[in-house]
């Protein structure tokens, strides 16, 4: 993996991604995209709507791309309040970048996710390859991906390869738009005001995952041995399995004043209780060793520095 190209890349993985690869293979090595223009730009950079297939394809051609990695998604929540734009974006999207990784022969990357199951899925110990029925537009979106890219595996050959993520909390840039979104809300709250107002109600368990673990998954996914990989797609990883008390009392450990209450939003919360709530990554540890690094108090730690360190910028 040598020349990449992100759609995507001012997204909330995307940005970060971006950065991780940049490191990795070379700033020249890695063509940023995304439908909007960046403030800065550490490197190459290119706007470029995920809908205009024949602008994805010469992109990646004039880049001499290896490899693309398609982030550009729509997110749960806000896919479900404009599915038919959602169905459009994501699935859309998702087909002109297989289509340019098929006419170009690249390596392929798309995530997943914990909404491509459903309500009737097992919740507990979900395993890898299970009832997958989501009652989300999102969802549906998902799973659709998750075949298609088994499909451009199988009949044309290409090298697609994925994860289903788990809600990504992160200090760099804040998603828009997700279900999980609260897990990292809570962190900016609890530094700018010792309280959090959780849209999502006590006992309600999802995974989740640090953003450095879900850097270091994509990284090693793409570099493991193709020959030694039966699923390919959608590979379910986890760090962490925990409901809003349980971030809230990691959050306390640190500053002892902190105080959570519940405000339930029904149509997010609807969501989160249709999905897991704790998942198998049994097979992504068994076929690319898998493994994070980060559990809740080690992100709180971590998360709860990198916002203060940040505030203190702002304030000076
Ligand atoms: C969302 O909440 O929509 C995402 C996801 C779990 O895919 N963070």
């Amino acid at each position: 993996m040598k020349k990449i190209m992100i759609t995507g890349a001012c997204g909330q993985i995307g940005s970060e991604l971006v950065e991780k690869l940049r490191k990795e293979y070379g700033t020249d090595n890695v063509l940023a995209t995304d439908i909007r223009k960046p403030t800065s730009s550490s490197g190459p950079f290119e706007v470029l709507d995920v809908m205009d297939a024949e602008r994805m394809y010469e992109l990646a051609k004039q880049f001499g791309a290896d490899t693309l990695m398609h982030m550009a998604a729509l997110l749960s929540a806000t896919a479900e309040k404009n599915p038919v734009f959602a169905w459009n974006l994501n699935m859309g999207g998702l087909m002109n970048a297989l289509e340019t990784a098929r006419k170009l022969d690249l390596q392929f990357f798309t995530p997943s996710s914990i909404g491509a199951f459903g309500p009737t899925t097992p919740k507990d110990n979900t395993p890898q390859d299970t009832l997958q029925r989501p009652t989300t537009m999102y969802g549906v979106n998902k799973v659709a991906g998750e075949l298609l890219c088994d499909y451009y595996y199988t009949h044309f050959g290409v090298d697609t390869r994925g994860v289903r993520f788990p809600g990504l909390i992160s200090n760099v840039t804040p998603p828009g738009g997700g279900t999980t979104d609260y897990a990292v809300d809570i962190y900016y709250k609890a530094v700018e005001e010792g309280h959090y107002t959780s849209y999502i109600a006590e006992g309600t368990y999802m995974d989740m995952m640090y953003m450095p673990d879900a850097l270091q998954a994509i990284v090693d996914l793409m570099e493991a041995d193709g020959e030694k990989l039966i699923h390919r797609n959608a590979f379910n990883i986890t760090a962490m399995s925990f409901a809003p008390e349980h971030i809230a009392a990691s959050i306390k450990r640190v500053m002892p004043t902190f105080t959570i209450d519940y405000d339930v939003d029904v149509a997010r919360q609807t969501i989160a209780e249709s999905w897991p709530n704790k998942i198998d990554d049994q097979a992504a540890k068994d076929e690319w060793q898998f493994q994070a690094q980060y559990d809740l108090d080690a992100m709180t730690a971590d998360m709860l520095e990198k916002l203060r360190q940040k505030n203190i910028k702002h304030a000076s």
